[in-house]
């Protein structure tokens, strides 16, 4: 009685799988064609992409007007994110466009950013260009509300992106699509004026993305903004040509998932699921838990220091991550095939404040001992302990452990993948303390620690051998 229930409910199992992947053949032959969708499904293998990948560690800039007010307006405090307080009935619209004509970052000095980020680890940065305020960090030619008629007159992108390339760092250029300086940008398109302007504002972006491809021709990508209005939305031939023509003119060209929808609307990932552009652009301020999220796909996680503040803000509330905190996202994005980009809001005199210079230098003091476990990194394929983390060099079979919470018994457990044997196990800070894996079934082990109380995180090197091992013992397995 019980073995033909069993026998039912395998065939039910079988059958239900079939099901299933007949249905998967099925939704592919019968994927939508698509005008303006993914032109690519996989990551893209080039050299530029491989670069990209290989980051780890970035660094993210917001800075701007909103920098001048820090969050404060009238002695006020605005609670949102500062970079948006000009979106605040506290304000007048007219007052905050005014912050040009107080805009004089005396103290920026490009060469000291890039040595911060040089000394925190970061192999690239996203500098904000415009933000949605429309104020430009460079003078653009399309419109007067640029830095050049700020009391400061100066560009400030070409000294960024010179000073960051000096010291060995990757420029990437945010930049926002919304716009609310230019009287043509439209939420949505209502009546023909409305549908009139934003065609002269479809030019004006044109204009100022090839003026700034031009001007910094050795920037590495562009990181889209403000593109989740109705009205852009509508413009999937448009931002689709706009996309292959810039990568025309700069080839290599780095562009995530967030500037452009498909002809239905759809964003990030079109109508048949793939996603469009070269690199996931959702993960913001969350991290996958699963290497299944990340479907196999190139993708950079943006953090703030406090909860949601991008732009310089006076008064830092919450919770203020830690550097160790911080050290853990990077590792979690690192282990899931992710970047791991943090974000940094300069004052408005150019200064960046001594609570994110300090989290730089302890997050440098790390990566100077543990930086091989980051670099170049994927994902290993090892089942998630909750100790920390498995990150592995490129394309090799040396993995990393990144411990982060060391159980009060001092016992790491390990589960290897088939065919996977341990040959020696060290750490990173110090190869002489080596580890024997005590193995305790098939393709699991524990690593014992000498010392149960570490209070940093540290990092454990395994050198692992594609093969089972010669010596190991076949396990029989229990039967439940
Ligand atoms: C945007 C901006 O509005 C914000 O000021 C900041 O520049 C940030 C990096 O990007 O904010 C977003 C955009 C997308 C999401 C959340 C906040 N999202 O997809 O969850």
């Amino acid at each position: 009685m019980k073995s033909k229930k069993i026998f039912l409910i395998l065939i039910t199992a079988i059958l239900f799988n079939q099901f299933c992947q007949a249905q998967q053949t099925e939704f592919k032959q019968t994927a939508v064609p698509l005008k303006h969708g993914a032109h690519r499904t996989g990551r893209r293998t080039d050299p530029d992409m491989a670069r990209w990948r290989a980051y780890g560690l970035g660094q993210f800039i917001h800075w701007g007007l909103y920098s001048i007010p820090g969050g404060e307006w009238n002695g006020k405090t605005y609670n949102g994110a500062s970079e948006w307080i000009r979106s605040w009935d506290g304000i007048p619209k007219s007052s905050y466009d005014s912050l040009i004509y107080h805009f004089n970052p005396t103290k920026f000095d490009a060469t000291a950013w890039a040595k911060t980020a040089q000394q925190m680890g970061a192999k690239y940065v996203t500098i904000t260009t415009k933000h949605h305020d429309g104020f430009c960090l460079w003078p653009s030619k399309f419109t007067k509300y640029t830095v050049a008629n700020s009391p400061y007159k100066k560009d400030l992108i070409g000294p960024l992106v010179d000073a960051y390339n000096k010291a060995g760092i990757d420029v990437i250029l945010y930049f926002s699509v919304m716009d609310w300086n230019n009287p043509d940008w439209r939420y949505e398109i209502k009546t023909k004026a409305d549908s009139l302007a934003f065609d002269r504002f479809k030019t004006f972006t044109r204009n100022q993305l090839l003026e700034l491809l031009r001007l910094y021709p050795t920037v590495k990508g562009l990181w889209f903004d403000g593109t989740w209005d109705k009205a852009w939305v509508q413009q999937a031939a448009f931002a689709d040509e706009l996309e292959t023509e810039m990568r025309k003119i700069h080839p290599g060209l780095i562009i995530g998932s967030r500037f452009r929808a498909d002809e239905n609307g759809k964003r990030h990932f079109d109508t048949n699921g793939n996603l469009m552009g070269d690199y996931e652009q959702g993960w913001e301020r969350k991290i996958p838990s699963t290497i299944n999220e990340v479907h196999g796909n190139d993708w950079d996680c943006v953090m703030t220091v406090p909860e949601n503040q991008w732009g310089y803000n006076k008064a830092w509330k919450g919770h203020i991550k830690t550097t160790d905190e911080l050290l853990e996202m990077l590792a979690r994005c690192v282990s899931l095939d992710g970047n791991f980009v943090l974000n940094f809001g300069p004052k408005g005199d150019g200064s960046i404040r001594q609570e994110e210079l300090s989290l730089a230098r302890e997050i440098g003091d790390w990566m100077k001992i543990n930086q091989e476990a980051v670099y170049d990194c994927e994902y290993a394929g090892f089942e998630p302990q909750n100790w920390g983390y498995y990150t592995k060099k490129t394309g090799t079979n040396k993995v990393y452990m990144l411990i982060f919470n060391v159980p009060i018994s001092g016992a790491l457990r390990l589960k290897l993948p088939s065919k996977t044997g341990i040959t020696k196990a060290y750490r990173l800070d110090d190869p002489t303390q080596q580890y024997t894996p005590e193995e305790i079934g098939s393709h699991e082990s524990f690593i014992h620690l000498k010392n149960k109380t570490e209070n940093r995180p540290f990092v454990i090197v395994l050198e692992t051998t594609k093969e089972t091992p010669a010596k190991a013992v076949k396990y029989e397995k229990a039967k439940t």
